[in-house]
């Protein structure tokens, strides 16, 4: 059986990084409805990221996405930022919404648009450097609509250029992190479609490149378990982008489409030691909230990712091996089924007590008044940044 009080600290250990553009407006290009009191500026976010670390003691880091979050002075960010008791993360770049990219950023075929692209992507590392964040997200957009419209390979080429470029220019602390994504909005070829492309690169590039798994950025059916115990073995899994979808990339509160998905991710996680602070595996949310109000969907998250990591946390690891080596396939699907089939609630209710914490995050939060007070007080929410 697994150790409780161990279960315990491994609980109290998880930190959840959530993301600046969850807290503002959304919708989908049909339609962004806008909600009461939703942050003006990044330091607003930072307000409403502070009220769910209050109620969840687990989310104390928030990443950046630049420019919907550019300011004058990043410093005043970070200081804001640890005077409430958080830290800021992941700085996402954004080589994605200028005209410039049309036809891709850093695999255009036009070499000043490639610059232009680079210089972006460096100077997200000039932000890290004023933030004091570990980990640069790299998302590219670039692919093709129609075959023939441009040189596979080539692009493949001009890629490894820029990402060479921003690796050299990282510090010994930092990191980049290279998500990949099947299509959308490219339609035909995308240049970063799957974690074998993003593996592929990182290998090459050197152990402060790493992957990076977006739960709702692969086919239907995909096995994104398999993706990340192949990775945590490798020693090559920088983090995760969670969220659920039921058709494409829906990004709708993790664990909400699918939680034995997401047990079953986490199970690999605690399994390949993916849990340890030292692997660096970063567990970020990367959602949308548009019909659903936000910062309770957002504490909804994370406590989603919690019952995952409590569950897989208590899978029987010594019983599950002795089935699997013994080839016992029903006995060994049966101790991972009683894990995932317990209910964890009480004991996160415990563990959240022992922190001091309220037991029921939600109920904190409705409690808290925040939700009055941002309604009244704050007029002209910002957009989160896509979508409109
Ligand atoms: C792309 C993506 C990527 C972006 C974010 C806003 O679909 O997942 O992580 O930075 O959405
Ligand atoms: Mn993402
Ligand atoms: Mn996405």
């Amino acid at each position: 059986m697994p150790d409780l009080s161990a279960v315990r600290a491994a609980l109290k250990s998880q930190r959840i990084e959530t993301p600046s553009w969850a807290y503002g407006n959304s919708g989908t290009r049909f339609k962004v409805f806008r909600q009461e009191g939703v942050p003006r500026d990044p330091f607003e976010k930072l307000d409403d990221a502070a009220q769910v670390h209050a109620a969840t003691g687990a989310a104390p880091v928030v990443a950046l996405h630049i420019p919907w979050d550019r300011v004058e002075d990043y410093g005043a960010l970070r200081a804001y930022a640890e005077e409430r008791g958080l830290r800021l993360g992941a700085i996402n770049s954004n080589v994605f919404q200028d005209d410039d990219f049309k036809l891709g950023s850093v695999t255009n075929p036009d070499p000043v648009v490639r610059r232009k692209a680079l210089g972006h992507l460096l100077e997200c590392v000039d932000i890290m450097d004023a933030t004091g964040s570990r980990d640069l997200k790299l998302w590219f957009s670039d692919g093709t609509n129609y075959p023939g419209q441009d040189d596979i390979a080539a692009r493949q080429g001009r890629l490894a250029e820029a990402l060479a470029a921003v690796y050299e220019r990282l510090g010994a602390d930092q990191r980049m992190l290279l998500e990949y994504k099947l299509f959308e909005p490219a339609f035909y070829a995308t240049d970063v479609p799957d974690w074998g492309t993003s593996y592929a690169h990182c290998l090459k590039l050197g152990p402060k490149a790493q992957v990076v798994v977006d739960t709702g950025h692969h086919a239907p059916g995909t096995n994104i378990e398999f993706i990340v115990a192949f990775l945590l073995r490798e020693g090559k899994l920088g983090g995760f982008d969670f969220n659920s979808r039921f058709y494409a990339d829906d990004d709708l509160m993790v664990g909400a489409a699918d939680p034995f998905q997401l047990f079953r991710i986490m199970h690999e996680v605690v399994k390949n030691g993916g849990l340890e602070p030292e692997r660096g595996v970063a567990f970020m949310l990367d959602q949308c909230h548009n019909i659903e109000a936000k910062i309770p969907a957002i504490i909804r998250s994370v406590m989603n990712v919690q019952e995952a990591t409590a569950k897989a946390l208590l899978v029987d690891a010594g019983a599950l091996a002795a089935a699997q080596s013994a080839g016992d396939v029903l006995e060994a699907n049966a101790v991972l089924m009683d894990a995932y089939n317990t209910d964890v609630r009480p004991l996160l209710a415990e563990v959240r007590k022992e922190q001091g914490l309220h037991p029921d995050p939600m109920a904190a939060y409705r409690d808290s008044g925040w939700q009055q007070q941002i309604a009244t007080g704050r007029v002209g929410g910002e957009q989160a940044g896509w979508g409109a």
